[in-house]
């Protein structure tokens, strides 16, 4: 594909047709119009003449539009009839106000097209054999897949049935596909051999705020925009939430939203935000809100990795040493405050010891934060975090620390406060109670030679889990063993294939592995069947955003070849299932396989997040709240791109009413209503973690990049996003790399106690002497590898914090030649 920027971009004529689309990607959700029409007509310059209504004529203003190559695309349905797309973001979605990023902005390219990027997507069912990965059709794929599940069940019960499945919103989930995946694994199959996409088990990523009665979405994204203070810990929000920190952090640090503070808060002292930004690196943000608000209006904390408990515990103790915490709130609204001052105790002078940060500074930090403003007023401070602690040094105990911080100073349920996740994908979790125990290490459960088969859905462990190696290592030797039987079983009949697949599971400790995916990705090296997922604009799709509003995502066009949306792969295998009973006279089996009688993705979402709250019908986990129901996709389309924020309280002549912030009426989510403060003791780093540090010298830290999205499935066919990152790289000082012998785009293998990987030196003075950070989850090196196997009590794994040695492979002349090593953060 060209790439030329003087390339002419064709226009949609005024009467191409136009849907909403919401951004594949990132939890903020950025609202998108498509545009499609026929490949042979072209729209004209003058602003009646074509679907964007721009005056094309004279020079557009600055800023006016953005459009680019990479927002269009050529497109064929399955009558192979052609059409131009145009994916452009939507100036009024009170979202992204016509922003778009280096990821969302490029979803035309990313979309189906015989030539383009998405052309290595699955195109039809496949199942390896003989060596080779063969096309079939889902009749024989799914009469395959349904066998050997109903053998399983049938002789060893639904513990033998393992899967790995998206919980989220946005590509590879949403409300249809999370309600029909749970109904198929909790209802009908009844496994709890289940994991989530991101982490080992099926548990939360917010155990202890849920504990403490506060769910992590509780503000909007207006709400930064008219706080005092943000705080925003283990997160890096220009690359990974860009457009949420764009129109609603910058404008605030940049006090232009000064007005709307005074008007929000008579009274009230108002000034442009200050931001304290906890973070052991020092990230693009940091150098971003240095340049937006001044550096004397930021604070970086560059804690010792792993110290979060100690520095939130030494905040806690201050705050109420000099009495800044809200006494009439905590006295009516929460409870356990008196303990928590006692478990939670730190001085300034150990705090200071354990996060390596100058006492004086952490004052500053309390100071921002607590302390009352000139007015009198406490500060309106919003706690922001993600992954630096979620997937931290003990999850639970950093956020018992964090969100006690938060109570004691009543920064939550109030305009301009919150304690928040920001979030990864989108959310849409709607699914039938887990059955069973949420401790279940699954990884180790497949490590150990436990469970028979394995369907990972919109997920890819090899390339994100924890201890990654030894995970893939030992499926790809289980996943072989059923490989070699399936080969032996030459004119095998289905019923004689699963036989013989059982047998290799059962008796030889074998794995049988089935992949649902957009592409056939690294997991292709050891699945036995691959089954092709649709995408959003190939289907209609909800899902919300990081403030909580729903939209509805519309199809446009065709999927590839004969690929189709999760939920109805997950009610094909359904129905195929019950089919089988049925034929075998098992009227009570085939029973739990009912209610998949869906023909679209509408049918999905009625009977999974619009259930809710009715009476007598099964429970369910969902986000929509008891008035779930009250949203269709009718109403949905209407309300656009802004959609509505969950839960709904009414529809009003036609439009869905909802909710903008949550604990505003002081009643939290525990039985009694009262917020919890809980107990955060500093334990230091957990012994295998701290194993690894004692033995190796640089902290291998891991997380994301502006361009790449998760494991790269569609990056890696991006010839842009390829030629910068050829490899997964590793950021490291300067005089470390030097030490090493290695200069920028030279080859490390990173190795430790738990496995070893190659990575590409991208030198960084930004980066501190020992630390060096890599780019997750990347088709080539995955950092993974190289952390460790231990998880906390609720089975959270600690993905940032592993040592390793690192040891100098090579010069890869290709990479000096094409890479750029320009610094990553704004100078
Ligand atoms: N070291 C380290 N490890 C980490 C992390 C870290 O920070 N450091 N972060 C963790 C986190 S937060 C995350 S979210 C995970 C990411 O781990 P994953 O969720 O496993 O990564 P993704 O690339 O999002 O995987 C999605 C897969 O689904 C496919 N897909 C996309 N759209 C669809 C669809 O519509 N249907 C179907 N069926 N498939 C689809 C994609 O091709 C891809 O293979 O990694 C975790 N691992
Ligand atoms: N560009 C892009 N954006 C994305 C994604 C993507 O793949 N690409 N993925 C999405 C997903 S699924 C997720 S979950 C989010 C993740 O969003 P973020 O959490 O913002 O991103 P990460 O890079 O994983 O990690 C954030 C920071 O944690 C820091 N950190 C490491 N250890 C510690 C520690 O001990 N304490 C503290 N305080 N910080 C620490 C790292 O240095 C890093 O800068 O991003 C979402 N947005
Ligand atoms: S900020 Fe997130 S949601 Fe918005 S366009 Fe970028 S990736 Fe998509
Ligand atoms: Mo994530």
């Amino acid at each position: 594909m060209s790439t030329s920027i003087n390339e002419r971009i064709a226009l949609p004529p005024a009467n191409a047709q136009k849907t909403n689309m919401v951004c594949h990607f990132c939890i903020v959700g950025c609202g998108y119009h498509t545009y499609k029409w026929d490949a042979g007509r072209e729209g004209g310059r003058a602003p009646n003449q074509n679907a964007l209504g721009v005056d094309f004529r004279q020079q557009v203003p600055p800023m006016a539009l953005t459009m680019t190559r990479a927002m269009t695309n050529t497109i064929t349905d399955r009558s192979g009839k052609h059409w131009n797309i145009m994916i452009v973001p939507d100036k009024a979605c009170v979202v992204n106000s016509g922003l778009s990023s280096t990821r969302g902005g490029k979803m035309a390219s990313y979309m189906y097209s015989e030539d383009g990027q998405g052309r290595n997507r699955l195109k039809n069912p496949q199942v390896y054999r003989g060596g080779e990965w063969l096309d079939t059709n889902w009749q024989d794929a799914l009469a395959l897949y349904a066998g050997v599940t109903k053998k399983i069940l049938d002789a060893d019960g639904p513990n033998g049935l393992l899967y790995d499945c998206f919980d989220h919103g946005g590509a590879g989930g949403g409300f249809e596909n999370t309600w029909a995946t749970g109904k198929l694994m909790f209802s009908a199959l009844k496994t709890p051999m289940v994991r989530m996409h991101n982490r080992p088990a099926y548990n939360s990523e917010c155990h202890a705020t849920r504990d403490m009665g506060i769910g992590e979405l509780n503000n909007s994204y207006e709400d930064a925009q008219v706080a005092d203070t943000i705080f925003c810990t283990g997160a890096n929000p220009y690359e990974t939430q860009s457009n949420y920190f764009l129109n609603h952090w910058v404008p605030n640090l940049s006090g232009s939203t000064v007005d709307k503070k005074k008007k929000w808060f008579p009274g009230e002292t108002a000034t442009a935000a200050k931001v304290i930004i906890v973070d052991p690196r020092r990230t693009a943000t940091v150098a971003i809100c240095e340049q937006v608000a001044g550096k004397e209006n930021v604070i970086h904390l560059d804690i010792e990795p792993g110290t979060d408990t100690a520095l939130f515990n030494t905040l806690f103790t201050y705050v109420v040493e000099q009495g800044w915490q809200n006494k009439d709130f905590i006295a009516k609204y929460t409870k356990g405050f008196d303990d928590a001052v006692k478990t939670n105790r730190m001085t300034m002078d150990e705090g200071s010891k354990i996060t390596g940060i100058p006492v004086a500074k952490l004052r500053q930090a309390a100071e921002w934060a607590y302390k009352p403003k000139a007015s009198g007023h406490a500060p309106r401070t919003f706690h922001a975090y993600e992954k630096g602690i979620i997937w931290g040094n003990d999850n639970y105990v950093i956020q018992s620390a964090m969100v006690s911080l938060v109570i004691a100073t009543q920064n939550v349920g109030r305009r301009g406060t919150g304690v928040c996740r920001l979030g990864g994908h989108q959310e849409g979790y709607t699914r039938p109670p887990y059955p069973g125990d949420s401790k279940i290490y699954i990884d180790q459960e497949v490590i150990k030679g436990k469970g028979l088969m394995y369907t990972i859905w919109g997920a890819n462990p090899f390339q994100t889990t924890t201890n990654a190696e030894q995970h893939r290592e030992v499926l790809t030797r289980r996943a072989n063993i059923v490989r070699d039987a399936m080969t032996k079983a030459k004119g095998a009949t289905t019923e004689q294939m699963v036989d013989v697949i059982y047998d290799a599971c059962k008796n030889k400790g074998g794995m049988f592995v089935v992949a649902v995916n957009l592409y056939p990705t690294k997991l292709a090296d050891a699945a036995h069947i691959l089954l092709p997922a649709a995408h959003p604009g190939e289907i209609n799709l909800t899902s919300m955003n990081g403030e909580r509003r729903l939209r509805l995502s519309e199809k446009f066009m065709d999927a590839p070849g004969t690929a189709k949306a999760d939920c109805l792969i997950a009610a094909d295998i359904a129905n195929t299932l019950k089919a089988l009973y049925f034929k075998e006279g098992k009227a009570d089996m085939a029973k739990r396989f009912e209610g998949f009688d869906w023909k679209t993705e509408e049918d999905a979402f009625n009977d999974g997040f619009r259930r809710a709250g009715r009476p007598g019908v099964e429970p369910i986990d969902s986000q929509g709240g008891d008035t779930g129901y009250l949203a269709t996709y009718e109403l949905l389309r209407k309300a656009g791109n802004n959609g509505v924020q969950l839960p709904i309280k009414e529809v009003k002549d036609g439009k869905l009413i909802g909710t903008e912030i949550h604990y505003a009426d002081n009643k939290f989510d525990t039985k009694d209503g009262k917020a919890e403060f809980k107990p955060a003791p500093w334990n230091g780093l957990p012994a295998p973690v701290a194993g690894q540090k004692a033995k190796y010298k640089f902290w291998i830290n891991s997380g994301r990049a502006n361009e790449v999205w998760e494991t790269a499935y569609h990056n890696q066919f991006d010839p842009h996003v390829m030629s910068r990152y050829p490899m997964a790289f590793l950021e490291m000082n300067p005089a470390d790399s030097d030490t090493l012998g290695a200069k920028a785009g030279d080859i490390v293998e990173v190795f430790n106690d738990y496995g070893s990987t190659y990575a590409m030196v991208y030198p960084s003075a930004a980066i501190k002497r020992n630390q060096t950070f890599m780019l997750f989850g990347y088709p080539k090196a995955v950092s993974g590898d190289v952390t460790t196997e231990w998880v906390d009590r609720n089975v959270i794994p600690y993905y940032k914090g592993t040592w390793g040695g690192i040891r100098r492979v090579g010069t890869m002349d290709d990479y000096k030649r094409t890479v750029s090593f320009k610094e990553r953060r704004y100078a």
